[in-house]
């Protein structure tokens, strides 16, 4: 990838006066200040400017690898999943979905993340990484159907190897670990050939770190170096309880009493994003044992569409953050590269057909029998399962309600 010199761009100069508001200090989130002396890896300054410093290289080079297609499929895939969420939120005010959670602000940490992921890794999220399912190839309209309540996951694990989404916080760690140990005794790390080897990525928030289960994930996986990647998005809230209540050190350095390492990334810096976690996996597969990434990031939205962020964030703290938007953030530094309008018309373009095929295939969604609620419940019949069944069926006959 060479590196053009910097242009003078409209939008560039309006992120500038944005960025003047960065270095008010919140004292309140001083560690998760980005001007707080903490290390963090960043490649591209949120002028959209690239650069590495020394201590990265390793990190820069992998950049440098990248072709102008797959930079152009990092904006490609943010820019359709922020389309995809902002019609989630439309489709669930109108009715059609129960709940949508949002991960608007969050998109470079995911796909970033996701597209660094191998062919043979496996992917254990918590309940708001549409931006990772993408890129291994979860369809939309799989996530929309779960949400709608019309099937219990939405897609095959085994296809996609992206695992079903974890509502309860922090169980999908554990589950990840296991995975991971597994691998690890079926001889699949370190084979010193690449295509055979994987490694497993679980992802949570900054919340989930204060449950007990993540505490166990982590030491279970440094004693038996398990080739597992821990990865959290530190999205500074935990639904009303900001990350002051969750920790006292980052969260970058989570695991070091476990014996697992760690490194706090711009997770708004979609290049940042994929080159360490591309670097720390392909280790992780060769058999260098776990290893964490705090992506640092901000939710711009709310934690689902059931939540009022006004009740507990200040409008202040939100406009900070927006100003260091991701996708805009790498549209600067995309066109410094020479990638011209026709490129982001495109792109426009593309997530207005998607908005129109999502709202298509939703309407088109039928409801699932009924039997469904239960079948999944036990493996063998069971009698108790049975007789709710039947009161469900006569209740549904009686109100007319369920074809
Ligand atoms: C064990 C458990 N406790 C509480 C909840 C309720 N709950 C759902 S999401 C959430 C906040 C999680 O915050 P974080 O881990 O930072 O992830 P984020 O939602 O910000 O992505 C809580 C408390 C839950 N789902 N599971
Ligand atoms: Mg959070």
């Amino acid at each position: 990838m060479a590196t053009k010199s910097p242009t003078a761009l409209t939008s560039e100069v309006m992120i500038k006066r944005n960025i003047n508001q960065f270095f008010q200090p919140l004292a309140r989130l001083a560690f998760v200040n980005p001007k707080s002396g903490e290390p963090m890896l960043q490649l591209l300054s949120p002028e959209g400017v690239y650069s590495v410093e020394k201590e990265f290289t390793r990190y820069g080079s992998i950049i440098d690898s990248l072709s102008e297609s797959q930079l152009k499929t990092l904006y490609r895939d943010m820019a359709r999943i922020r389309r995809f969420d902002q019609e989630a939120i439309a489709l669930q005010r109108q009715g059609q979905l129960g709940l949508w959670v949002p991960a608007i602000g969050q998109e470079a940490a995911q796909i970033g993340s996701g597209y660094a992921v191998g062919k043979n890794d496996h992917i254990f999220p918590s309940y708001r990484e549409h931006g990772v399912a993408i890129t291994h190839g979860v369809e939309l309209i799989s996530i929309l159907k779960m949400m709608r309540g019309v099937n219990h996951g939405g897609w095959n694990p085994e296809e996609t190897r992206f695992h079903l989404y974890a509502i309860v916080l922090g169980t999908q760690v554990l589950h990840a670990v296991g995975y991971a140990m597994g691998v690890k005794l079926d001889g699949k790390v370190g084979t010193s050939n690449p295509e055979e080897d994987l490694a497993v990525i679980s992802y949570f928030g900054d919340g989930a770190t204060a449950e007990g289960d993540v505490s166990e994930a982590l030491l279970f996986a440094a004693v038996n170096e398990s080739p597992i990647m821990f990865f959290i998005q530190n999205n500074q809230w935990a639904i009303s309880a900001n990350i002051d209540s969750q920790t006292k050190v980052p969260l970058y350095r989570r695991g070091e009493g476990f014996g697992v390492p760690g490194l706090r990334v711009d997770g708004n810096d979609v290049l940042a994003c994929y080159a360490a976690t591309k670097y720390h996996m392909d280790q992780i597969r060769s058999g260098s044992g776990p290893y964490l990434l705090e992506a640092l990031t901000y939710r711009i939205g709310a934690h689902t569409t059931s939540d009022d962020p006004t009740k507990y964030r200040s409008e202040e703290e939100v406009e900070i953050w927006k100003a260091r938007d991701p996708i805009k953030r790498y549209e600067v530094f995309l066109r410094r590269q020479g990638v011209d309008d026709s490129f982001f018309e495109e792109v426009a373009q593309a997530g207005d057909k998607l908005a129109e095929e999502i709202r298509e295939q939703i309407f088109a969604l039928g409801k699932p029998p009924l039997e469904h609620i239960f079948d999944n419940v036990y493996s063998d019949p069971h009698p108790e399962i049975d007789k709710q069944k039947a009161w469900l069926r006569a209740y549904e006959d009686q109100m007319g309600s369920h074809e």
